[in-house]
């Protein structure tokens, strides 16, 4: 049995503000999450190396478990415990060292992703264009704002994205930028699609064949673009690109409470009604004109090279653990 650690409050705040979408975003998950890992070692108590290496393979895995779907999120998890590993650790002290350094390299990245992803995106757009997007995305609202600045954006169209409303907080930053902004329901996407020029959205985890994820309703955005020979990017930082897809590993798709669509009473008054609520989708990379990442623009199919280039080294690690396939396994 594992042993269970009392955490730092700032942590299991952290935990439960990922998990109630206080903190929400799967860059900013990943921002909160490194920060949550410098809090926990700045917050160990010992003087034993073995003893901090668990306790912090401990939190790892109780932040991992606030939320299945961004991949940001195990991503910035792996790059900070990563980091304690790469050589032999003389004392807690330098493991503390060692991990408030990656906490905040990763958080220092992160930031700057945003920007770059902005200006590479902004490149993309043309003058007069008339943009829609979904959901929340910093990623997606540094595109828009930095085309804006140049004179691209003649207007958006933000999709309200039901159940949790992430389009209001996406239609004020663009507002509060000085860019002319209609909010719309999601049910409207296709009357309005006739006016887009370019869809610009963010992603939640991009998989090994290009497919991304991203807030439930991205996919029928994608698909009703492309009836309407509109074009879609999809701006994310290449920590979203998830290697255990090149595993063959399955995206988890998080399944929230059906009390954020219909309230209480409504669903005990009928409780013959099944109520599901998923809020993430895979669009298909056929249905993506580009990935806009730090890195560069890629089209989807690339990102397998993203993820080889990221990830590649670990991964051959991995391979090379696996146990030799024995020869009656090969005969049928
Ligand atoms: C948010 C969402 C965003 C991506 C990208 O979902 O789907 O489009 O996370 O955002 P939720 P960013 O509100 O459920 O977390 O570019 O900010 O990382």
């Amino acid at each position: 049995m594992t042993k269970e650690y009392r955490l730092p409050e700032d942590v299991v705040a952290i935990h439960n503000g990922i998990k109630d979408m206080s903190i929400r975003g799967a860059g900013r998950i990943a921002r909160y999450v490194a920060i949550a890992l410098r809090k926990a070692a700045e917050g160990f108590g010992g003087q034993d190396v073995s003893e901090f290496l668990r306790y912090m393979d401990y939190v790892g895995a109780y932040l991992r478990g606030a939320r299945p779907t961004a991949v940001s999120l195990p991503n910035a998890v792996s790059y900070v415990l990563s980091r304690l590993r790469r050589g032999h650790l003389a004392s807690v002290d330098e493991g503390k060292r060692i991990a408030v350094s990656a906490a905040d390299e990763f958080i220092n990245y992160a930031n700057n992703a945003v920007k770059v992803i902005g200006e590479l995106g902004a490149k993309r757009l043309e003058n007069g264009d008339v943009v829609m997007t979904h959901c929340h995305s910093t990623a997606a609202v540094s595109v828009i704002t930095n085309a804006h600045r140049m004179g691209k954006v003649s207007k958006v169209y933000v999709k309200e994205t039901r159940p949790a409303l992430q389009g209001l907080i996406t239609a004020k930053a663009l507002a509060d930028e000085g860019l002319d902004v209609t909010l719309i329901p999601d049910t409207a996407a296709r009357y309005y699609m006739k006016k887009v020029d370019k869809v610009v959205v963010g992603a939640d985890t991009v998989v090994a064949n290009g497919a991304v994820v991203n807030k439930i309703g991205t996919s029928l955005l994608a698909l009703i673009a492309r009836e309407a020979r509109v074009r879609v990017y999809v701006a994310t930082e290449t920590f979203k690109f998830s290697p255990y897809t090149l595993l063959g590993e399955l995206v988890p798709i998080e399944v929230r409470d059906p009390r954020e669509i219909v309230d209480e009473a409504w669903l005990k008054e009928n409780h013959g009604v099944k109520v599901f609520n998923p809020v993430f989708d895979v669009t298909p990379p056929e249905y993506i004109d580009a990935i806009i990442t730090e890195k560069g623009v890629i089209p989807p199919q690339a990102s397998l090279l993203i993820l080889i280039k990221e990830y590649g080294v670990e991964l051959r690690e991995f391979v090379d653990q696996l146990p030799p396939i024995k020869e009656e396994e090969l005969r049928d």
